[in-house]
């Protein structure tokens, strides 16, 4: 029963996360990932905003993981496209987010955070 209330929960989560894309964000945010770095990599957010992330690589395939949130998405290569991806928070605080391919040496450092107010 706890096990089927999670998975209700979490689809109605998931269903904040991805309106219809022909919905406006509230915010468009432009975010380019390279070795080994994410720019910007502190955001400030409003709790409650439709936010959309704009991610696009200076090099390599990364990753966009917002563990928090249940996001992890590719962010295709320089020059292969860009990841968009929609956000919402629903209460105040911190999330962590950070590459989920491996890059190379400095993988485990690249990272950011997002604060909502
Ligand atoms: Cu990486």
């Amino acid at each position: 029963m706890v096990v089927l209330m999670r998975l209700i929960l979490a689809f109605l989560l998931a269903s904040l996360v991805t309106p219809g894309q022909e919905t406006k964000p509230d915010r468009t945010i432009n975010i380019t990932a390279e070795r080994f770095t994410f720019n910007p990599s502190r955001i400030t957010v409003k709790r409650g905003q439709v936010i959309e992330f704009v991610v696009t690589s200076d090099d390599t395939d990364h990753g966009f993981k917002i563990p928090a949130a249940g996001i992890d998405a590719a962010i295709p290569q320089s020059g292969k496209g860009e990841l968009r991806i929609r956000f919402v928070a629903n209460e105040k605080g911190k999330f962590v987010f950070e590459c989920s391919r491996p890059c190379g040496a400095g993988h485990n450092l690249m990272r950011g955070e997002i604060v909502v107010k």
